[in-house]
């Protein structure tokens, strides 16, 4: 078991006493009322129709009267509906793309950007990063949060910082060898890209000064980070973030690698059920909904996260007070429905990696003939496997149907593909296509 770590002055909030939290977020909880049933006609209205007052809120534990906030309302209110501070104190926009037409965007003060840089320099300090460290960010910079996110955090924490943003594949693998790049910061699934490419051309990954990674902004298995960790000699921590709630850092996983911690102290995480709103407790699993407890351009109350996830009070050995949520696996939404049973996409990944030989690269078809729901999993394997004779291949095949079949329930056709066939992404992996008329 690893000694608790003790507080250096930054990261002295993830060491507070429950109490003293309480009363942090207390505070900090009436302050964002205030300003948003003043400045956001949105949430007044809502607070006003079910007869909330801010002066109702008295501490946290009043929180679950506030009305929820949803990624609808950012969309109807597009652009600037629930920014609550005059547009010139803005300082800075993101967006995140949605499936649908216009993004949603976020604002920020120069206080706001404060706060998520600490947020960012916290999550670095719990992997152990320092101001030695050189931080090669590959998370895209630009609307997205996840580039200048990583940035200004390993910036602040005085590291530094290689800004490579995503693509030009083969550019990144030159500078993480020649700048004896110490950490990196990109999608897990653009590291496993990065892995196969640096093999092909004969980089030797443990020959790297590379020793911590910090990846998010997908789901990924604990399987994925197995992986990463036995090709290279990194360690691998899973960092959260949502862009309507700042970006990259409002949780992070410390050393003992159990779950991110969340910054309690800025974000105020409940679980609830998604079909009743019904506030669950400690260790249940539900939907995440978080509460920006120090933005001042675009405060969020109750935001409902659709990530699944439970929260933890277990201690953990890093002697953080911060509460932990479980990795997240799904989201409420991204679940598909197939032949009426209901299926997440990392399912599938879990189920592949259990077979040796699979590579971390899929995609899921799901189309539908003769009104029934037909999926195919197009899978990428290893090139021994791939030159194997047909009858070796169709056993394999048979073994990764098997094995999607325990893990889901659903038979499902697999097609080998050949190393390096199917289509990388440089950001967010794209693992689904879903060709049914709805
Ligand atoms: O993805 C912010 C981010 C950037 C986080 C870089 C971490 C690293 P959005 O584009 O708004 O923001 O997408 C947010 O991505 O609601 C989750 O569904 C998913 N997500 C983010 N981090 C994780 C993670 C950024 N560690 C949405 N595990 C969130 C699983 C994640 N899902």
């Amino acid at each position: 078991m690893p000694s608790p770590e003790s507080p250096d002055p930054i990261s002295a909030p993830d060491f507070l006493s429950r109490d003293e939290l309480r009363a942090v977020q207390g505070k900090r909880l009436r302050g964002m009322v205030e300003i948003a049933h003043a400045n956001v006609p949105l949430t007044r209205g809502r607070m006003d129709a079910a007869g909330v007052r801010p002066e109702d809120i008295r501490g946290i534990e009043d929180i679950a009267l506030l009305p929820f906030t949803t990624k609808q309302d950012l969309r109807d209110t597009y652009p600037f509906g629930l920014v609550a501070c005059p547009l010139g104190d803005v300082v800075r926009f993101h967006a995140s793309s949605g499936t649908t037409g216009k993004p949603i965007v976020v604002a920020y003060t120069r206080e706001d950007l404060a706060v998520w840089t600490e947020a960012m320099v916290r999550s670095m300090v719990m992997a152990g990063l320092t101001k030695e460290d050189i931080v090669q960010v590959s998370y895209g910079y630009g609307l997205f949060t996840g580039g200048l996110g990583a940035h200004d955090g390993a910036q602040a924490l005085g590291a530094s910082v290689v800004p490579a943003s995503g693509g030009n594949t083969e550019r990144q693998l030159m500078l993480l060898k020649d700048f004896g790049v110490t950490a990196i910061c990109c999608t897990p699934s653009y590291f496993l890209h990065l892995m196969d490419r640096g093999e092909q051309l004969g980089v030797d990954w443990k020959a790297l000064p590379l020793r911590k990674g910090i990846f998010g902004a997908e789901p990924w298995t604990e399987a994925m980070r197995e992986r990463i960790e036995a090709g290279t000699r990194l360690k691998a921590f899973d960092i959260y973030g949502l862009s309507e709630i700042a970006g990259p850092g409002v949780a992070m996983e410390c050393r003992c690698q159990a779950g991110p911690h969340i910054f309690e102290d800025f974000f105020y995480p409940e679980i609830i059920d998604p079909k009743t709103g019904e506030v669950l407790p400690d260790e249940a699993e539900g939907e995440l909904v978080i509460t920006t407890l120090s933005k001042r351009a675009m405060p969020m109350l109750r935001y409902r996260t659709r990530d699944i996830t439970a929260l933890t009070s277990a201690p953990c050995a890093c002697g953080r007070t911060l509460r932990r949520i479980k990795r997240i696996g799904r989201r409420s939404d991204d679940m598909l429905i197939i032949r009426g049973v209901n299926l997440f996409p990392s399912q599938i990944e879990a189920a592949l990696l259990q077979v040796e030989g699979t590579l971390p690269h899929y995609h899921i078809i799901v189309d539908s003939k003769r009104d029934l729901d037909v999926l195919e999993v197009q899978v990428e394997v290893t090139p021994g496997v791939f030159g194997d004779t047909i009858g070796a291949m169709e056993r394999f095949q048979a073994k990764i149907e098997k094995s999607i079949e325990v893990v889901t329930g659903l038979h499902a056709a697999v097609t080998l593909v050949a190393p390096h066939t199917l289509q990388r992404s440089e950001g967010k992996a794209k693992r689904v296509t879903d060709r049914r008329k709805r």
